[in-house]
């Protein structure tokens, strides 16, 4: 047994004092130690089962790694300027996790189906969705959405752990449809990405169970960001998270999820196995949400700058800018190149939103029932008189935005 210390780079005893750290006789046992392949100050070291896997990651797959953390990062603090200007409702920044959505992300085929909650938006810049895409919502536009087939990637969910239960469902229905298993590039499975604090709900261990009975091709990626708004990970698990997963029956892996090269390893060997048939993954990826958990928290609240500062030492982009100027795979070139690119995503990102204006507000009616529905139509009624009595009124929503 080794005992959980403050330097344990697992972000469960990173909490304030006033909370406990797991109980004694149940200290973190030495596999519970995440997995690492790149060290916070860009050096590799090697593990008998993920290195070989992370060796598939040449030179080329490393710089489309860091570009894509790079631009994920630009526009998440350029969408986080926008909510504070007044244009966007709310925003969920996913500053500090971009390696364990980058690195995860990239282990998926373009036939895997991916199920984000409403941080990933380092899994859509790797999905190839338009970061434009998330803004609509966010601006009290658009019920939210996109195609979820258009890069096999569903809409966000914002009810916490419902769409782990989709996630194994669509599992179940692709294992039906005998996509799995049959050692061809037909095979497919299917990832999903929930939170620490979404392990304490139900539908997660709904979702867990099931899986485990179905044995179905699913990868639950659990991003612990030792938060869950301002409950600490101990408050919500006594145990580190990843023994969820045996406790049911599912393997399980604890990695390193501000480092993008061991993020990457866990989740194609997941994703291997899900697709051959051998069942579900529960990857417990320790990192931090370095910004606030939306644009309506205070952070500094419940957590002190001590240990926001202790995080920022582990920076998975720097660790990786390090790691790519160590091993002379980028030059000062392809890092202004990216920084410039980034910088025009950014850009074109606040022109999308700043054009976008509300459609009519009886389309809130429009999604409700896939067919039409006699008391759907009623209130769309009623909300048309009513909003008809307001014709004469100068100020649109925009104005007054
Ligand atoms: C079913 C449900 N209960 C409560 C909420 C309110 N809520 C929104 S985010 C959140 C915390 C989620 O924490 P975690 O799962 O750790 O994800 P994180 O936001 O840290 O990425 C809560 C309780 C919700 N959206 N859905």
């Amino acid at each position: 047994m080794t005992a959980p210390t403050a330097s344990t780079p697992a972000g469960d005893t990173a909490v304030l004092a006033t909370n406990a750290p797991y109980p004694t006789g149940a200290s973190l046992h030495p596999d519970d130690t995440p997995v690492q392949l790149l060290g916070p100050t860009g050096e590799r070291s090697s593990h008998p089962f993920y290195g070989p896997i992370a060796a598939e990651l040449d030179d080329d797959r490393l710089r489309a790694m860091y570009r894509d953390m790079v631009i994920t990062r630009t526009f998440d603090q350029e969408a986080t300027r926008l909510q504070r200007q007044g244009e966007l409702g709310l925003w969920a920044p996913s500053l500090g996790q971009e390696a364990a959505q980058v690195g995860s992300a990239h282990a998926y085929t373009a036939d895997d189906m991916v199920f984000p909650s409403y941080r990933e938006h380092g899994v859509a810049q790797v999905r190839g969705l338009p970061l434009t895409d998330l803004l609509p919502v966010m601006r009290g536009v658009s019920h939210g959405g996109w195609d979820p087939f258009a890069h096999n990637l569903a809409v966000q969910t914002f009810v916490i752990s419902a769409h782990t239960l989709h996630a194994v469902g669509y599992a179940m229905g692709i294992q039906r449809d005998g996509r799995v298993g049959t050692g061809t590039d037909a095979d497919r499975a299917v990832a999903v990405y929930h939170g620490d604090g979404s392990t304490s709900q139900g539908d997660f261990n709904e979702s867990l169970v099931f899986a485990a009975s179905n044995n179905a091709p699913v990868v639950f990626i659990c991003q612990n960001n030792s938060w869950a708004i301002s409950v600490p990970t101990a408050t919500q698990s006594r145990v580190p998270i990843a023994r969820r997963g045996p406790g049911v029956g599912i393997p399980a892996v604890r990695v390193d999820g501000n480092d993008v090269i061991a993020t990457y390893a866990v989740t194609a060997e997941a994703m291997r196995r899900a697709r051959a048939g051998e069942g579900p993954t529960l990857i417990e990826a320790v990192t931090y949400r370095m910004g606030a958990h939306t644009t309506s928290d205070d952070p500094t609240r419940y957590r002190t700058s001590e240990e926001e500062e202790s995080w920022r030492q582990k920076d998975p982009i720097e660790r990786l800018r390090l790691h790519l100027v160590a091993t002379g795979a980028a030059d000062e070139d392809f890092f202004q190149g990216v920084e410039a690119d980034a910088a025009e995503v950014a850009r074109a990102g606040r022109e999308f939103c700043l054009a976008l204006t509300p459609g009519p507000v009886a389309e809130i009616f429009d999604h409700v029932y896939s067919l039409p529905h006699q008391q759907v139509e009623a209130d769309r009624a009623a909300m048309i008189e009513f909003e008809s009595g307001f014709a004469d009124t100068e100020t649109t929503d925009q104005e007054a935005r």
